[in-house]
């Protein structure tokens, strides 16, 4: 897929890594062409909420400008099969937080803060304790112990919505995901030279605003910057637009919170239409912040040795198969985007596409591999490095375990396996104790998963096998589904 490394530059890197973990991160000098092994790369990640893989100029959506992400995946790589394993936003950023799946870190499922063990080898312990100064600011939805936190971060500011603008000093207004970029150029300008740093800005953006229903700057309050763009144009129907796709879904699905939520924003063309441009509109927002740190970080002379990585917390229904919301086992639901831009690699390796299913619990382990820190063994996700230099593992995965173990009475749990061939899950409709719906879709046939054949006789094989290869895929992870208690959210609606 891909053409290798050059095995100088191979080993070059490997013993530069090897030798700036042995100096110790803090006595590391800036890159400079000195003689002196390289200086391990800051991060910022940037995290946007509630966004599906498509809609980014770079992934080829025809309305939608994200000038800066579309930079990033010109310099760096797009992984055009990136996917959470669960679909919602707690358990998906606590996967992040943890580098595990939902079935081994069971947050919310249990009562508790997220699972002190599990954050001792989180990407933000590992390198604040190899001598980066971490920050994390904006939305975390994860319960963190103090103490854990204390081992996190450096920097942690919290930012929510409800409302998204937020009352100043001199009593104007400004949106959350500007606050936030105003926190990140303030994270970067106290930076100590010499030192590296992993920042993370988590937006609240593009997250409805669940408690205003007014179509537009009520449901989808986009920063004043924004203003009047998209105005004009037209927003494209969903690709699964069709009526009948909705109607031929079994009765859990049809009264589930993903139908309740269509109502919310998409049932009428005209609602439609404003909310499409309103969503566009946080969404160019959240790339006008990028804008904004890159030229702060070029400023400070940063810039070329950080390592930036876009992505999302879950996939997105919007208005497809009747639908709103997350959740689910479909690919609107799972997939994401991610690029992960480092400046120093290759320009061969620049603007480079990847085919091979990319996790976002694997992005723990990737950026604790690229501050050239040894994997955590608990973690379920697997360091991308090597595909971002151009490798192509022989091992790489081709099915990874998705799951929701979250809120039982508003979604029922469900778990399953997204191959590249074949998606396969059982919803819990009626308990743990009972059996359960199951979809069976055949993707090389059927990539849009519309139809479910799991109970074609001629697919009998093929769901067998599926079956199978779920419970191996959750005896790997953790325990089975009838042996995970009830969740503390079960009890309320959302
Ligand atoms: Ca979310």
């Amino acid at each position: 897929m891909m053409a290798r490394l050059r095995p100088l530059s191979l080993m070059s890197r490997a013993l530069a890594i090897l030798l700036s973990a042995c100096s110790g991160l803090a006595a590391a000098k800036p890159p400079g062409g000195n003689g002196l092994p390289p200086a391990p790369p800051s991060i910022l990640f940037i995290f946007a909420d509630d966004q599906r893989n498509h809609t980014l100029g770079c992934a080829g959506h025809p309305v939608v400008k994200t000038p800066n992400i579309d930079l990033l995946a010109d310099r760096g790589v797009r992984f055009e099969n990136a996917f959470v394993t669960t679909s919602t936003c707690w358990a998906s950023r606590a996967c992040l937080f943890t580098g595990c799946s939902e079935r081994r870190h069971l947050y919310r499922t249990s009562p508790g803060p997220l699972n002190p063990d599990l954050c001792r080898t989180s990407y933000f312990t590992r390198l604040k304790a190899a001598g980066y100064r971490t920050g994390h600011l904006g939305k975390e939805h994860v319960s963190i112990a103090a103490k854990e936190a204390t081992t996190m971060w450096d920097v942690r500011r919290k930012l929510g919505r409800n409302p998204y603008f937020k009352i100043q000093a001199d009593g104007s207004t400004r949106h959350t995901t500007q606050i936030l970029g105003d926190w990140g150029i303030e994270f970067l300008k106290e930076q100590p030279r010499g030192k590296p740093f992993c920042l993370q800005l988590s937006f609240n953006a593009t997250h409805a605003e669940d408690r205003d229903k007014r179509p537009g700057s009520g449901h989808f309050p986009w920063p004043k910057v924004m203003n009047g763009k998209y105005e004009d144009q037209k927003m494209p129907l969903p690709s699964l637009n069709d009526a009948a796709i909705y109607e031929a879904h079994p009765e859990f699905l049809k009264k589930s919170l993903n139908r309740e939520r269509f109502f919310w924003r998409w049932d009428t063309a005209e609602k439609y239409q404003t909310n499409m441009r309103a969503y566009f509109r946080m969404l160019s927002g959240i790339d006008h912040v990028l804008g904004r740190l890159v030229n702060q970080l070029r400023k400070q002379g940063l810039y070329e040795n950080t390592v930036i990585i876009y992505s999302a917390d879950n996939g997105y229904y919007l208005g497809d198969r009747g639908f709103a919301g997350k959740w689910t086992h479909y690919d609107e639901s799972l997939r994401i985007p991610l690029i992960i831009a480092d400046p120093r690699a290759a320009r061969r390796l620049h603007g480079v596409i990847r085919r091979e299913m990319a996790l976002n619990s694997d992005l723990g382990a990737t950026i604790i591999d690229l501050a050239g820190l040894p994997a955590p063994v608990n973690h379920t996700g697997r360091s991308l490095l090597p595909l971002l230099r151009g490798k192509a593992p022989g091992d790489w995965r081709s099915e990874f375990l998705c799951e929701f173990l979250a809120v039982p009475r508003t979604i029922p749990r469900w778990e399953g396996v997204r191959g590249t061939d074949w998606s396969y899950a059982r919803y819990f409709v009626d308990g743990p104790d009972k059996p359960p719906f199951e979809f069976l879709h055949d993707l090389k046939t059927d990539p849009a998963q519309l139809a479910n054949i799991a109970l074609n006789k001629e697919n009998a094989s093929a769901l067998k096998r599926m079956r199978g290869r779920c419970d191996q895929l959750i005896a790997r992870h953790g325990s089975p589904m009838q042996e995970i208690g009830e969740s503390p959210r079960s009890k309320k609606k959302k």
